[in-house]
Protein backbone atom coordinates (compact mmCIF):
# COMPACT_ATOMS: atom_id res chain seq x y z
CA UNK A 1 0.00 0.00 0.00
CA UNK A 2 1.25 3.61 -0.68
CA UNK A 3 2.44 5.74 2.05
CA UNK A 4 0.35 8.47 3.07
CA UNK A 5 1.41 11.76 4.08
CA UNK A 6 0.59 13.93 7.01
CA UNK A 7 0.34 17.59 7.44
CA UNK A 8 0.06 18.31 11.23
CA UNK A 9 -0.28 22.24 11.53
CA UNK A 10 0.50 24.26 14.96
CA UNK A 11 -2.71 26.00 14.78
CA UNK A 12 -5.90 26.59 13.04
CA UNK A 13 -4.26 30.33 12.32
CA UNK A 14 -1.53 27.92 9.75
CA UNK A 15 -3.81 26.95 7.62
CA UNK A 16 -3.39 29.61 4.92
CA UNK A 17 0.04 27.70 4.81
CA UNK A 18 -1.05 24.00 5.12
CA UNK A 19 -3.07 24.53 1.74
CA UNK A 20 -0.13 25.10 -0.19
CA UNK A 21 0.91 21.79 0.55
CA UNK A 22 -2.38 19.70 0.13
CA UNK A 23 -3.19 21.88 -3.31
CA UNK A 24 0.82 19.97 -4.25
CA UNK A 25 -0.64 16.49 -2.82
CA UNK A 26 -4.08 16.74 -5.08
CA UNK A 27 -2.56 17.43 -7.59
CA UNK A 28 -0.36 14.66 -7.84
CA UNK A 29 -3.01 12.14 -6.44
CA UNK A 30 -0.93 11.61 -2.57
CA UNK A 31 -3.05 10.38 -0.02
CA UNK A 32 -3.19 13.36 3.00
CA UNK A 33 -4.37 13.76 6.47
CA UNK A 34 -4.40 17.11 8.12
CA UNK A 35 -4.20 17.64 11.94
CA UNK A 36 -4.27 20.50 14.01
CA UNK A 37 -2.02 19.12 16.95
CA UNK A 38 0.21 21.57 19.15
CA UNK A 39 3.68 20.98 20.81
CA UNK A 40 2.51 23.40 23.34
CA UNK A 41 -0.86 23.54 23.90
CA UNK A 42 -1.30 19.33 22.88
CA UNK A 43 1.82 18.25 23.59
CA UNK A 44 0.47 14.48 24.32
CA UNK A 45 -1.48 14.58 21.25
CA UNK A 46 2.02 15.24 19.40
CA UNK A 47 3.53 12.32 21.00
CA UNK A 48 0.67 10.00 20.25
CA UNK A 49 0.42 10.90 16.60
CA UNK A 50 4.32 10.88 16.09
CA UNK A 51 4.93 7.39 18.15
CA UNK A 52 2.35 5.88 16.10
CA UNK A 53 2.90 7.81 12.45
CA UNK A 54 4.86 4.42 10.99
CA UNK A 55 1.98 2.14 11.73
CA UNK A 56 -0.53 4.04 10.52
CA UNK A 57 0.94 4.09 7.22
CA UNK A 58 2.28 7.44 6.87
CA UNK A 59 5.58 7.86 5.45
CA UNK A 60 6.73 11.88 5.66
CA UNK A 61 4.88 14.03 7.92
CA UNK A 62 4.97 18.16 7.46
CA UNK A 63 5.32 20.44 10.60
CA UNK A 64 4.00 23.95 10.35
CA UNK A 65 4.38 26.10 13.16
CA UNK A 66 5.30 29.77 13.45
CA UNK A 67 7.21 31.68 16.48
CA UNK A 68 8.59 29.78 18.49
CA UNK A 69 8.26 26.98 16.24
CA UNK A 70 8.83 23.66 18.58
CA UNK A 71 6.61 21.43 16.79
CA UNK A 72 8.47 19.40 13.89
CA UNK A 73 11.59 19.46 16.40
CA UNK A 74 8.71 17.11 19.22
CA UNK A 75 7.62 15.00 15.97
CA UNK A 76 10.73 13.94 15.29
CA UNK A 77 11.86 13.27 18.49
CA UNK A 78 8.71 10.76 18.74
CA UNK A 79 9.37 9.18 15.31
CA UNK A 80 12.29 7.61 12.71
CA UNK A 81 10.02 8.97 9.74
CA UNK A 82 10.97 12.01 7.89
CA UNK A 83 9.84 15.29 9.18
CA UNK A 84 9.86 18.40 6.81
CA UNK A 85 9.41 21.64 8.47
CA UNK A 86 7.81 24.70 7.47
CA UNK A 87 8.17 27.89 9.50
CA UNK A 88 5.66 30.38 9.63
CA UNK A 89 5.64 34.09 8.85
CA UNK A 90 4.49 35.90 12.32
CA UNK A 91 3.90 40.01 12.56
CA UNK A 92 6.14 40.45 14.90
CA UNK A 93 9.31 38.64 13.55
CA UNK A 94 8.63 38.10 10.07
CA UNK A 95 9.17 33.95 10.57
CA UNK A 96 12.59 34.38 11.39
CA UNK A 97 11.93 33.02 14.61
CA UNK A 98 10.18 29.89 13.48
CA UNK A 99 13.05 29.22 11.19
CA UNK A 100 15.72 29.04 13.87
CA UNK A 101 13.03 27.22 15.79
CA UNK A 102 12.60 24.87 13.45
CA UNK A 103 16.39 24.56 11.62
CA UNK A 104 18.58 24.52 14.42
CA UNK A 105 17.81 21.05 15.76
CA UNK A 106 20.85 18.41 18.07
CA UNK A 107 22.94 16.01 15.90
CA UNK A 108 21.28 12.90 15.23
CA UNK A 109 17.27 14.38 15.52
CA UNK A 110 17.13 15.98 11.98
CA UNK A 111 14.17 18.33 11.00
CA UNK A 112 14.06 19.36 7.28
CA UNK A 113 13.34 22.77 7.12
CA UNK A 114 12.12 24.59 3.78
CA UNK A 115 11.47 28.41 3.25
CA UNK A 116 8.96 30.40 5.51
CA UNK A 117 5.80 29.36 4.77
CA UNK A 118 7.38 27.32 2.14
CA UNK A 119 3.91 24.95 2.43
CA UNK A 120 4.15 24.18 -0.92
CA UNK A 121 8.13 23.24 -1.16
CA UNK A 122 7.49 20.99 1.80
CA UNK A 123 5.04 19.07 -0.25
CA UNK A 124 6.84 18.61 -3.45
CA UNK A 125 9.71 17.51 -0.84
CA UNK A 126 7.78 14.84 0.22
CA UNK A 127 6.61 13.69 -2.55
CA UNK A 128 10.52 13.41 -3.81
CA UNK A 129 11.29 11.39 -0.13
CA UNK A 130 7.88 9.08 -1.27
CA UNK A 131 8.92 8.43 -5.09
CA UNK A 132 11.95 7.02 -3.71
CA UNK A 133 10.07 3.63 -4.03
CA UNK A 134 7.00 4.77 -6.03
CA UNK A 135 8.05 4.87 -9.38
CA UNK A 136 4.70 5.74 -10.32
CA UNK A 137 4.67 8.88 -8.49
CA UNK A 138 8.56 9.43 -9.69
CA UNK A 139 7.14 9.41 -13.11
CA UNK A 140 4.30 12.00 -12.49
CA UNK A 141 7.18 14.53 -10.84
CA UNK A 142 8.73 13.97 -14.15
CA UNK A 143 6.37 14.97 -15.79
CA UNK A 144 5.49 18.09 -13.50
CA UNK A 145 9.45 19.10 -13.82
CA UNK A 146 9.04 19.18 -17.55
CA UNK A 147 5.26 21.04 -17.58
CA UNK A 148 7.47 23.60 -15.30
CA UNK A 149 10.52 23.94 -17.82
CA UNK A 150 8.12 24.30 -20.95
CA UNK A 151 6.65 27.17 -18.69
CA UNK A 152 9.58 28.71 -18.46
CA UNK A 153 10.32 28.43 -22.15
CA UNK A 154 7.41 29.78 -23.10
CA UNK A 155 7.82 32.78 -20.74
CA UNK A 156 10.97 33.31 -22.02
CA UNK A 157 9.73 33.64 -25.80
CA UNK A 158 6.65 35.81 -25.05
CA UNK A 159 9.50 37.87 -23.32
CA UNK A 160 11.86 37.75 -26.67
CA UNK A 161 8.68 38.80 -28.17
CA UNK A 162 7.75 41.96 -26.71
CA UNK A 163 11.28 43.18 -26.87
CA UNK A 164 11.68 42.33 -30.35
CA UNK A 165 8.47 44.33 -30.53
CA UNK A 166 9.53 47.50 -29.07
CA UNK A 167 12.79 47.57 -30.59
C1 LIG B 1 2.34 28.46 16.75
O1 LIG B 1 2.05 29.74 17.16
C2 LIG B 1 1.35 28.15 15.67
O2 LIG B 1 1.89 27.23 14.77
C3 LIG B 1 1.06 29.48 15.03
O3 LIG B 1 1.83 29.68 13.86
C4 LIG B 1 1.49 30.47 16.10
C5 LIG B 1 0.34 31.29 16.61
O4 LIG B 1 -0.69 30.44 17.02
P1 LIG B 1 -2.10 31.04 17.43
O5 LIG B 1 -1.87 31.85 18.67
O6 LIG B 1 -2.57 31.85 16.26
O7 LIG B 1 -3.00 29.85 17.67
O8 LIG B 1 2.28 27.55 17.78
Amino acid sequence: MNKRTAIILGSDSDMAIAEKSMNVFKKLGINYEAHIISAHRTPERAREFAVNARKNNFGVIIAIAGKAAHLAGVLVAYTRLPVIGVPVKSSDLGGLDALLSTVQMPSGVPVSCVAIDGGENAAWLAARILAVSNDELAEKLERESQIMTENVNHKDKTLQEKLNCEQ
